[in-house]
């Protein structure tokens, strides 16, 4: 191998590493996460919420960031508190770690109905927290119900959330929640006795050869 094969070898190294580690953004929803309603759900009524055989996968059957729904038995998630200030709790587990982008919420399309605040505590794959986010959302768009996206200010490794969803009048009616984001990267501490990664070695050795081209070309 000449010392031009070998520079362009090393060159290609480093640009094969960079491109791995930008992650393409995905929409996490019933085919690649789980929710569950939480414990810490206040006493109250699920009213028509799981007629028909319905699951809670209601909250994440929308197929896409941009799908329409409509409200309806099928698809639309309704807790009444039975005391004000209490809420629907509910647990999402991604199986792996993500960066989030942006949070999408389907609430209800009036105010006697709709998700009036919803606190999120973020955790990472260790469950310990990561992040938290308090939202007023939008009421819903209408008769097709859309999602008001909220860019998130990038919670970092999340695989666990808990979101508390309450209504001042103890009403909690939506449609989805959903979130897009990228795979984390393992982001390891620094360790200043760590052997250097290979991308970095790649980088120390363009330096070398460019040094001794330099010399080379000097003789
Ligand atoms: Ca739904
Ligand atoms: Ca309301």
């Amino acid at each position: 191998m000449s010392i031009r094969q070998i520079m362009f070898t090393m060159l290609l190294l480093p640009a094969f590493n960079i491109t791995n580690a930008v992650a393409a953004p995905v929409y996490l929803n019933n085919t690649n996460i789980s929710v569950a309603v939480g414990a810490g759900t206040s006493p109250g009524s699920f009213n028509n919420t799981f007629n028909g055989g319905n699951t809670i996968d209601k909250v994440i059957d929308a197929p896409s960031a941009t799908a329409t729904e409509f409200h309806d038995q099928n698809t639309h998630i309704w807790f009444t508190a039975t005391n004000v200030g209490g809420g629907l709790e509910l647990q999402f587990d991604f199986g792996q770690e993500f960066d989030l982008r942006t949070l999408h919420f389907w609430n209800y399309t009036s105010e006697g109905y709709d998700v009036d605040n919803i606190n999120f505590t973020f955790f990472n794959s260790s469950n310990t927290q990561v992040g938290t986010l308090g939202i007023v959302p939008a009421l819903g768009s209408s008769p097709g119900i859309l999602a008001q996206d909220i860019p998130l200010a990038a919670p970092l490794n999340v695989q666990f959330v808990t979101a508390f969803l309450t209504g001042t009048n103890r009403e909690v009616d939506f449609q989805n929640i959903g979130f897009t984001a990228e795979v984390s990267t393992p982001r390891p501490t620094p360790n200043p006795n760590q052997v250097p990664e290979p991308g970095i070695i790649s980088l120390l050795a363009i330096g070398l050869f460019g040094t001794l081209i330099g010399r080379h070309r000097f003789l």
